[in-house]
């Protein structure tokens, strides 16, 4: 079981590595000041994203993206309302997982109302409802070499398939969902049913939808063309899509 202690701890090796200033020129920066700026940078991501009143919500919430995967897979998934769709929990985990939407449904919840960012210029805002995602990677016995978490989903663009990626902070950020509900109804196929990420902090493309497996990893080189993401790969767009 992956406790807080360890959880920080990682973050903390997590940013170290992913930052050259810090790696690569240690003289450069004191280790006090690498300890103030690392405390920063945990404490800027684990802030939440603020969130809105009901009556706030945008009348009009666009699809954009895929608007339906159209696969005889998850045509057929979407005939039986999901009730033959399982989500894969799998990689650096202790238990691998195969959970219903019924079994989604019955973890504890958490509801939001969010303004969501798209990197075209468009924003709306609406509330989601799901499990933690921290809920679910807890179940499966995340272990501690998990640095990432990728989502794989039922859309291809070409020989493609759409996929995302978030490191752990995110991850384990309180506001970080798998939705299955969004403004009180069950998630239309246009917005991602049956279940879709949303990571408040980041931008519209990394709020993964047709969620179809969760894959706990310690590198993402080895997934797609290893930036992360299909629009990371495709157009050179940031993996961390910070707002
Ligand atoms: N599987 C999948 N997820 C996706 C996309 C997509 O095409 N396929 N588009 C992304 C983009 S760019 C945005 S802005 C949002 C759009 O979500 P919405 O259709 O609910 O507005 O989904 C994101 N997640
Ligand atoms: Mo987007």
């Amino acid at each position: 079981m992956i406790t807080r202690r360890t959880l920080i701890v990682g973050t903390g090796a997590t940013l170290l590595a992913g930052c050259d200033s810090l790696t690569d020129s240690p003289a450069l920066m004191s280790a006090e000041n690498a300890h103030r700026f690392l405390q920063r940078s945990i404490n800027g991501r684990a802030a939440l994203a603020r969130e809105f009143r009901a009556e706030q919500r945008s009348p009009f919430f666009r699809v954009n993206g895929t608007a339906n995967p159209n696969t005889p897979e998850y045509n057929a998934l979407a005939a039986n309302r999901f009730a033959d769709w399982r989500l894969r929990v799998d990689g650096l985990v202790a238990r691998p997982l195969n959970l219903s939407l019924a079994q989604i449904q019955s973890l504890p919840q958490r509801a939001q109302i969010t303004r969501h960012d798209c990197v075209e210029g468009w924003s709306a805002i609406g509330k989601w409802q799901g499990p933690r995602l921290e809920t679910v990677l807890r179940l499966a016995g995340i272990r501690e070499d998990a640095r990432y978490i990728v989502f794989h989903c039922a859309d291809r663009f070409g020989s493609q398939a759409y996929y995302e990626s978030i490191d752990l902070v995110d991850a384990f950020h309180p506001q970080t969902l798998l939705a299955w509900a969004m403004n009180d109804a069950y998630l239309s196929v246009g917005h991602g049913a049956p279940v879709r990420l949303r990571v408040e902090r980041q931008l519209g493309y990394k709020q993964a939808k047709y969620i179809m497996r969760i894959e706990a990893v310690s590198s993402l080189a080895a997934i797609g063309a290893g930036k992360g993401g299909y629009w990371e790969d495709s157009n050179g767009y940031e993996w961390y899509a910070g707002i």
